[in-house]
């Protein structure tokens, strides 16, 4: 009988222990046009998309924060960083770069909303021109 309960325990705190791990990504936020950068360690959901990433790092790191804007066919675009914003008038905005293991980056091809990090990912929010 204890053995069972015991059993059924050790297989409750497996299973929601599997259920709500979340894997680790770092976020590199960089200025391209200053040369500054500032790296961050988040966590993302089992098969989660950034956005989420990105608001949990907003919830534990008072230093982190962003805004998004909704648009209807490409879900949020990523307006500011750390307070910086993108603006048509000057052509700068936040690009979406994913590091590769060779030191060079990819820029992705679908935004925050939908871009889903691998575990151990780096990502890149990086201010640039266009
Ligand atoms: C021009 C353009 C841009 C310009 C927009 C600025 C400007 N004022 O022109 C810039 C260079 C800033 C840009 C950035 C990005 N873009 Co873009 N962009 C385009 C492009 C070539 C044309 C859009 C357009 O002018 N449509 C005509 C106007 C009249 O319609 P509109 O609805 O007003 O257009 C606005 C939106 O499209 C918005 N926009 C542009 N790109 C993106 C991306 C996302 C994720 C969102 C939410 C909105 C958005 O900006 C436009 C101007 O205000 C399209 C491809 C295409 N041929 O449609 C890709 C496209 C929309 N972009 C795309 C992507 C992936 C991005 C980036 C995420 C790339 C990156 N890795 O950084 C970033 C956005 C990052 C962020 N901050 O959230 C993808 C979106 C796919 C998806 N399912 O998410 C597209 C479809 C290209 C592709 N890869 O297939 N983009």
């Amino acid at each position: 009988m204890a053995a069972t309960t015991l059993l059924s325990t050790v297989l409750v705190l497996l299973v929601t222990g599997t259920l709500c791990n979340r894997d680790p990504i770092m976020l590199t936020v960089a200025n391209g046009l200053t040369q500054t950068r500032h790296t961050y360690s988040s966590s993302v959901a089992y098969n989660g998309v950034l956005l989420g990433a990105m608001k949990q790092l907003r919830m534990e790191d008072s230093s982190f924060n962003f805004t998004t804007r909704e648009t209807q066919d490409y879900g949020p675009y990523l307006v500011s960083v750390n307070g910086l914003a993108g603006s048509d008038e000057d052509h700068t905005y936040w690009q979406l770069l994913v590091d590769c293991v060779n030191g060079s980056s990819t820029v992705a091809q679908v935004g925050v909303g939908c871009y889903i990090p691998k575990p151990n990912e780096h990502i890149i929010l990086n201010f640039t021109t266009y």
